[in-house]
């Protein structure tokens, strides 16, 4: 079974002045990622602002990085949407561009049971052939699965991972023992230490856009079992993320692309753009970087 490792960007989306999507921009982002050496890249999700997109930029933006990409790290997309319909839509572009998963988070707005969540994911994996990856990210999606819910969608053989994008470690060293063979992704950056401290191999990240060197050091000490060099690079990140929550994470790493000459404009509305006080902020904690 395809297992998953190492730092994953969530990639931004970046637009231009005109506010569409910027391909030129995105290509330069992908190869300043890729030769930092990351394993691959999270296509489509929060931190892409997915769900201010229409489906054709979704898709329009997967062609792009697929074809950057070429074939020289992974890619998973978010095809998450609020119908199965549409999933399935999404999901059929992504195999035909033979990405490496997909993905999705639950379907939300409507609170739905949780046999149908379960229905969901199935119906769309079982439309295509590449593998499903559960996006598990309850502030963002309002809907948290219990151990049992997670363990239903995990048994299932066209499911090969879960993103964790929750603070609770104690539930994913708990999967993680029950399904040690598959991808496991810690989708909290701040505890990406702690996530390896407890058997997780593989994270996916908004701040890794910019700051995915520093992250796959941490990787590289912990492995080397040099924790006091890991914990102090994460403890440099957090510092940066700390400001980041503070000023929006999504807007704030839009903002750190642009001061590493990057640019990859603002986000789409209603977001509005970070005030002078908030880049001045972002701007007192980047030389931690
Ligand atoms: O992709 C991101 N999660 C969300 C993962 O956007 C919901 C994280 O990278 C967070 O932005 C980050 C800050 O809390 O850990």
């Amino acid at each position: 079974m395809r297992s998953f490792k190492g730092i994953f960007p969530a990639l931004v989306t970046p637009f231009n002045k005109e506010g569409d999507f910027d391909r030129t921009a995105l290509k330069k982002l992908i190869t300043w990622n890729m030769d930092k050496g990351v394993s691959g890249f999270y296509v489509g999700g929060s931190t892409g602002e997915s769900y201010l997109l229409s489906l054709e930029e979704r898709k329009a933006i997967l062609e792009m990085v697929v074809e950057t990409v070429n074939n020289e790290a992974d890619v998973i997309v978010n095809i998450g949407s609020f119908s199965t319909r549409d999933g399935i839509a999404l999901a059929k572009h992504a195999d035909a561009l033979k990405v490496d998963a997909i993905s999705s988070v639950p379907p939300f707005y409507f609170k739905f049971t949780i046999d149908e969540y379960y229905r969901y994911y199935l119906d769309i994996a079982n439309e295509v052939s590449v593998p499903m990856i559960v996006y598990n990210v309850p502030a963002m999606s309002g809907i948290s699965f219990s151990d049992q819910d997670i363990e239903k969608f995990l048994s299932e053989e066209r499911i090969i991972g879960m993103k964790h994008t929750s603070y609770d470690l104690f539930q994913l060293q708990q999967i993680i023992g029950k399904f040690p063979e598959k991808s496991l992704f810690i989708g909290h950056d701040e505890i990406y230490l702690s996530a390896l401290s407890i058997g997780a191999e593989a994270a996916i990240g908004s701040t890794f856009n910019f700051m995915a060197e520093k992250f796959i050091r941490i990787q590289k000490h912990f492995q080397a079992g040099e924790l006091d060099s890991a914990l102090k690079l994460q403890s440099e990140a957090n510092q940066i993320i700390q400001v980041l929550v503070k000023i929006g994470v999504f807007k704030g790493v839009k903002a750190a692309l642009e001061m590493l000459g990057v640019p990859c404009g603002t986000c789409r509305k209603p977001f509005q753009p970070l005030s002078k006080e908030a880049l001045a902020d972002l701007e007192g904690v980047m030389d931690l970087l």
